[in-house]
């Protein structure tokens, strides 16, 4: 720690040479290095001198060269509530100068300002918009953030599959995989959790529950209620969850700007969310997604889509409406082959816009895809694998 203070300030050549004078405070005790001789002892304490020299040299050279080079002109606001429009906050902090705002958070946002001393008037008042009082402080954070928190070693790649669909895939870290999952497990565990939907008189190979609205699978509605179930009340939808949806729409956003209108969705309120349970001998034939309003389907308001625990194979076909449907609306899509996506744990896939409509389906679930910690979580099916949450929020109305 002493020589350290020294050190940094000389340049690693010279701290070889001190590290010679240094030698009795680094030197490490030969029993526990091996060091034999007093010689190469000093020379493996230069050695050790200037890695550490060089390392400062250049903590203090970087440190200098950002503190030189003035920082962007941007504001956190904090104490935001999620109704507030972000154009109000924008046209509030516009009275110090010219200002918009480049990003939106749960709860915060980042407003960017064209000269720094607006930033700097901005900072020294007090803020009071729609009735709260919100806090200007000037931002720390220079990258740009994921709303969700990303694993740094596995970054989100966004694939956009076709106009109107996209599969980000690593989105989810393995934190959050791991609070959802246990927050729906929970859940199911309520007297309205998971029970086996049928479908056109078959049991379908899966299970299922709703969070907002029910989906009715004999009346292909929604209503409040387990209509084709036990009749108790649907449960409700944690706003965790819908703030979850939004905040990866507004991620979308900002990241895909080159892809621009591509994939841009229309703003959402998810007001329902299914949430599907396989084994690993699940499935679930191609269909689309119909029953929402005729105002949401239209809007092309997208369908948004969690995947967690075992890898799933997504078929989907893209939407030909020129091609003759018989009596059950779908048998036109076999003479298109479908294509794939491989869901894996963490993955989001979305579809809107003019994809709204995307026929698609789960072909197969893959054992022993589950990530480890989430093996205790997700439950297991009869074989003890890991089976495949899937969570998909919608706007019925
Ligand atoms: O499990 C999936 O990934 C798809 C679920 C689905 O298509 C649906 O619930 O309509």
């Amino acid at each position: 720690m002493q020589c350290c203070g020294r050190v940094a300030v000389l340049h690693p050549l010279v701290a070889v040479t001190h590290g010679w004078q240094f030698k009795e405070t680094l030197q490490r005790s030969p029993e526990r290095s091996g060091w034999k001789h007093e010689g190469q002892s000093m020379w493996n304490s230069g050695r050790v001198v200037l890695l550490l020299g060089s390392f400062i040299w250049r903590r203090c050279h970087t440190s200098r060269r950002t503190s030189c080079r003035s920082a962007p002109p941007v504001a956190f606001v904090g104490g935001v509530p999620p109704e507030m429009e972000s154009e109000e906050v924008q046209k509030h902090l516009q009275q110090y100068g010219s200002c918009r705002v480049v990003k939106r958070c749960r709860g915060y946002l980042y407003v960017r300002f064209q000269e720094a001393q607006d930033l700097v008037a901005a900072v020294g008042a007090k803020h009071l918009v729609g009735g709260r009082d919100l806090t200007v402080e000037v931002a720390k954070a220079k990258k740009k953030q994921w709303y969700c928190e990303i694993d740094p070693d596995y970054p989100p790649r966004i694939r956009r599959l076709m106009d109107g669909v996209v599969h980000i895939q690593n989105m989810l870290s393995m934190a959050m995989q791991i609070n959802i999952a246990k927050q729906v497990i929970s859940l199911s565990s309520a007297r309205a959790g998971f029970y086996t939907p049928r479908f056109e008189d078959r049991a379908m190979r899966l299970r299922m529950f709703c969070l907002g609205r029910h989906w009715d699978t004999q009346t292909h509605s929604y209503s409040d209620v387990r209509s084709d179930c036990d009749g108790r009340p649907v449960l409700a939808m944690p706003s965790n969850l819908k703030e979850l949806v939004e905040g990866i729409l507004s991620d979308l956003k900002q990241k895909c700007q080159p892809m621009a209108h591509k994939a841009h969705f229309p703003p959402m309120e998810p007001d329902t969310c299914i949430v599907n349970w396989y084994s690993t001998s699940g499935s679930l034939g191609v269909h689309q997604d119909l029953d929402e309003s005729e105002q949401s389907i239209a809007a092309g308001i997208p369908v948004i889509s969690i995947s967690l625990g075992s890898s799933a194979r997504f078929l989907y076909h893209p939407d030909h409406p020129d091609i003759p449907k018989d009596s059950d609306g779908c048998d036109g899509c076999d003479a298109i082959s479908p294509r794939s996506a491989l869901l894996r744990s963490g993955d989001i896939f979305i579809f809107g816009q003019e994809a709204r409509r995307l026929r698609h389906g789960i072909a197969k679930v893959f054992p022993r895809t589950c990530p480890k910690k989430l093996v205790e979580v997700i439950e297991t099916d009869g074989e003890g694998e890991a089976g495949r949450l899937n969570l998909t929020f919608r706007q019925t109305r």
